[in-house]
């Protein structure tokens, strides 16, 4: 049997928020180990190196919106990157913050598509990033992915995805820091939403099941996007926006081995790590090791699928 090839797509965009270092994430991943981990792990690893993102592009006239244009110009290129790698293999975008998910996701679903095939996204993350432009009180364009990619209006001057994901099929865990008008449209729009107090109170693994379970009855793709802030902060300490209260180690391993023996992912986000921050490279290592998890490291082996 051949080796099942991953593609690492490196995208140092920083432009989603203004707190800036996201820009030397994907060089963090590298020196943590990533291609040489999942290389052990049995597959073959091809290291696409970095986008090279837009020479920096003035908005003009200047915005609410932060970096709105330069946002536009990585999410042509990155929605065009992920088509491309999809056709290749399993794509890994080492990011950058998470405004690389717009084009991420929107080359994916645009992949998808095209094989007929229902994709279904699970957001890592402590906040659910379904801001518009309309909404965002920071102008942060990293809290507005899901908007994007679920085909939200608001969106003026990006690319319209050519494809969308339909809300449904979008599953959030870890949410902790949730603004109203997100709040608002997770529940007009039947979205799975599994905040803290629901890992607390049943676990991270049921409710998780449950999700995995409704992918494979449908015959879906699966796109990972872990943000490092599902993360506790005191295992994850470089992110630009801790929220205390997140994914305990185990929690967070337990996910990503489950994810792995459902055999359902088929591309992942490691987003918003910035090196700048981190304490002896212990979070670039962390998500590396989170990785390894997804892409099959376990004590034991077991047997797959154990979800259904
Ligand atoms: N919801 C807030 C906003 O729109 C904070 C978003 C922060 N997002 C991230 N990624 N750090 O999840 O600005
Ligand atoms: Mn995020
Ligand atoms: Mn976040
Ligand atoms: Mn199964």
């Amino acid at each position: 049997m051949t080796a099942r090839t991953c593609i690492l797509v490196g995208a140092g965009m920083d432009c989603g928020k203004r707190r800036r270092g996201c820009v030397m994430g994907p060089d963090a991943y590298r020196t943590a180990g990533i291609a040489e981990t999942l290389a052990e792990l049995g597959w073959q690893v091809e290291d696409r190196g970095n986008l090279d993102g837009p020479v920096w592009v003035a908005d003009a006239p200047a915005g609410r919106i932060h970096a709105r244009e330069e946002t536009i110009a990585w999410t042509r290129m990155l929605t065009d990157a992920a088509g491309d790698a999809m056709k290749a293999g399993f794509p890994v975008f080492m990011g950058g913050d998470h405004a690389l998910s717009l084009g991420s996701v929107a080359g994916v679903a645009a992949h998808a598509a095209t094989l007929d095939r229902p994709l279904f996204v699970l957001w890592l993350d402590a906040h659910p990033d379904i801001n518009t432009p309309h909404t965002t009180t920071s102008g942060n364009l990293h809290g507005t992915p899901i908007a994007y990619v679920t085909g939200q209006p608001g969106f003026d001057g990006f690319p319209p995805p050519a494809a969308t994901v339909p809300p449904e099929n979008v599953c959030f865990i870890g949410l902790r820091s949730v603004d109203r008008p997100e709040r608002e449209a997770i529940t007009a729009r039947g979205m799975t939403a599994i905040d803290m107090r629901q890992i607390d109170e049943r676990g991270i693994a049921a409710p998780l099941a449950e999700f995995l379970g409704r992918v494979e009855r449908a015959g879906g793709m699966l796109h990972v996007s872990l943000d490092v802030d599902f993360l506790d902060p005191s295992i994850a300490p470089a992110v630009g926006t801790t929220v205390p209260g997140g994914a305990t180690f185990r929690e967070a391993h337990l996910t990503m081995e489950m994810l792995h023996d459902s055999g359902l992912v088929t591309s992942l986000d490691l987003v918003e790590l910035n090196p700048f921050l981190d304490d002896r490279g212990r979070t670039a290592s962390l998500m590396v090791d989170l990785a390894a998890s997804l892409f099959g490291r376990s004590v034991f082996d077991r047997p797959t699928h154990s979800h259904s």
